[in-house]
């Protein structure tokens, strides 16, 4: 979601402002905004639409400055203008950015306008500047205003602020949406996110829940949410692979797609001993807590979600440990039943899904034997908050639709299913072989791109679709719906195949393009049962099959056959082809791929 990027140096720091924020433009965002102090003035200057249009305004405007804070602003309250864009200024004095939403607004605003304050945005974010300038008059420093002001907001904020009397000092505050301090030689910076910032630093202090931090040139202090100066970890980013670039590739999803059988190696590497999972490469506790467990109990949200489904399917046939699974914004708002000896598992691309960590914050004071996260950044929040974390080794994700990542997070569930199992006693190696040969298997996948892409061309005109599958590639089904939604706009629902005669066989038509996903397995004549029923009623299909499935092409049937696979990977693999399938109906229709109209990266809010 949205992005904040902050400066204080002794040189210009408009250029990495605007480069920082480019670094953040595939999370989404509708506007961006700078404010920069150049000695004692303060300009700032806004932008409806890309960084590119901000970068030519600031060109435009000829201004520059030592000390910098720049953001991209994703709206959720109050519409896409240049007014509510962030920067917000107080009397022309305190600049401020935020990420997140502040819930009591409402009577913070009129309080403040009862007290005089002019307000010139729709946004929530505008009472906090303001109120940091109404006790700026009671306090003697800019810091202890912002923490006298943190003190009055509800809600989610990661927010950054400057007065423009004095150009060495930033203060920035850290509740619910994540923000992590770069250090310099002479210079130090604050992003939402480390990306920003490769380019001026590899050297990291992310800040805690709470956390208000003042910094300047020379130096950082930071204070916790009592008020008590506290160290953090500093640590040395290695990031490896470049996120700023697209290499060959015409897309970041097209390149992200294409590192799969590459970030499933790295998620693997040194996790394997022969036939066993190193458990280890969950946590120092988590063998003890694999032999206990009895239930366990998935939330995520989006894409995330629909991995922690499959691992329903994997966790109950070979660990012997029943498994429900949750949409996180579902289970934080409920009273849920807690089962005995029930290991909690979150699962985030970013480690800060608000609603997620929402509800891994909630589900600690209910009773869990422990909690486990299954995420892509180390140091976030769900990692830093769970008893137990399995690091995916996807590398940056910079598509808005999460594709390497889903597969990673896949192969993280395998690797806890046969983990729980080798602890129980039962059988693991099976799961084990299958794993080892999955980047093989993902490459080999991958060779079907150019059929996919003919196929592709059949969806361009097509309103509606339906993605049906049974067993563990139904929740695949589900995934490869909301791939086509995301990115090509096209309407696509996921039915497990059993359910179509309970209704949604009633829209089978000639427009009603169907993609079945197949593999060899047991259910495989069941599935063949349901395609004669869509056949017989006039609807076009298109089936992944596996190359032993004997399903053969005809006037009413598209078949592309997929190698193959181990029954246990086969709903890693059979993720690929519908990536692509949504990847290139997306370019046939000139979507915009990587940032699709509406959505963000990283849902920070609620
Ligand atoms: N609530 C603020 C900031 C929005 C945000 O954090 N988006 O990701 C606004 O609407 O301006």
């Amino acid at each position: 979601m949205c992005g904040i990027v902050g400066a204080v140096a002794e040189r210009p720091v408009n250029k990495i402002l605007v480069e920082g924020l480019k670094r953040l433009e595939y999370r989404g965002y509708d506007s961006a905004g700078v404010a920069l102090l150049d000695g004692n003035t303060l300009n700032t200057v806004k932008a409806v639409g890309k960084v590119v249009n901000l970068e030519n305004a600031l060109d435009e405007a000829g201004v520059k400055g030592t000390t910098g804070i720049a953001h991209t602003r994703w709206a959720t309250h109050g519409g896409v203008t240049k007014a509510n864009a962030h920067p917000h200024i107080s009397n022309s004095e305190i600049a401020l950015v935020h990420n997140g939403i502040i819930e009591n607004h409402a009577s913070l605003r009129e309080a403040l306008k009862g007290d005089g304050y002019e307000f010139l945005s729709d946004t929530d974010t505008e009472v906090m500047v303001h109120l940091i300038h109404q006790l700026r008059q009671q306090h003697t420093t800019l810091l202890a205003s912002v923490q006298a002001a943190v003190k009055q907001f509800d809600g989610a904020f990661g927010t950054v602020v400057f007065d423009k009397a004095n150009d060495n000092e930033i203060i920035v505050a850290r509740s619910g949406s994540p923000l992590v301090i770069g250090l310099g030689l002479g210079e130090n910076f604050i992003a939402s996110d480390q990306l920003a910032l490769l380019p001026v630093t590899r050297t990291f202090i992310y800040l805690e829940e709470g956390d208000v931090a003042r910094i300047t040139r020379n130096s950082v202090e930071i204070f916790d949410v009592d008020g008590n100066a506290v160290k953090r970890e500093v640590i040395e980013s290695n990031i490896t692979q470049d996120a700023s670039g697209k290499g060959e590739y015409r897309h970041y999803m097209l390149k992200e797609i294409y590192e799969q059988p590459l970030a499933v190696r790295n998620t693997l590497e040194g996790r394997l001993n022969d036939d066993r999972v190193a458990i280890d490469a969950f946590g120092d506790s988590a063998q003890q807590i694999f032999k206990d467990v009895k239930h366990v109990q998935i939330i995520a949200c989006g894409t995330s979600y629909h991995s922690g489904m499959v691992a329903r399917y994997w966790l109950e046939q070979f660990a012997g440990v029943s498994c429900n699974v949750e949409i996180a914004s579902e289970f934080r708002y409920r009273q849920s039943f807690v089962h005995e000896n029930s290991l909690l598992v979150t699962i985030s691309q970013s480690g800060e899904t608000a609603d997620t960590l929402a509800a891994l914050r909630l589900a600690k004071q209910q009773g869990y034997m422990a909690s486990m996260t299954i995420c892509n950044v180390p140091g976030s929040s769900l990692v830093r908050e769970s008893d137990l974390a399995f690091m995916t080794k996807a590398g940056a994700e910079i598509g808005v639709a999460s594709t390497k990542a889903f597969t990673t997070q896949l192969v993280g569930l395998l690797m806890l299913t046969a983990s729980i199992a080798q602890e129980k006693g039962l059988d693991q190696g099976t799961i084990v072989n299958a794993i080892k040969l999955l980047p093989a298997k993902l490459e080999e996948t991958l060779l079907l791109a150019d059929g996919i892409a003919d196929l592709a061309e059949e969806f361009a005109d097509k309103h509606h679709s339906l993605f049906l599958g049974r067993g563990s590639q139904y929740p695949i089904a589900m995934e490869g719906a909301l791939k086509l939604k995301e990115i090509s706009y096209i309407h696509a629902e996921a039915y497990a195949a059993g359910e179509l005669k309970h209704g949604p066989l009633a829209l089978i038509d000639a427009d009603m393009p169907i993609i079945v996903v197949a593999p060899n397995n047991e259910l495989l004549e069941k599935l063949k049962s349901n395609v004669e029923e869509v056949r017989a009623r006039g609807g076009i299909i298109y089936v992944f099959a596996d190359k032993d499935s004997h399903f053969e092409s005809d006037d009413t049937m598209r078949v592309i056959n997929v190698n193959h696979v181990d029954d246990v990977i086969a709903p890693v693999v059979y993720t690929l082809p519908l990536q692509l399938l949504s990847y290139y109906v997306a370019v046939i229709k000139g979507t915009d791929v990587d940032q699709p109209r509406n959505l963000a990266k990283s849902v920070t809010v609620e």
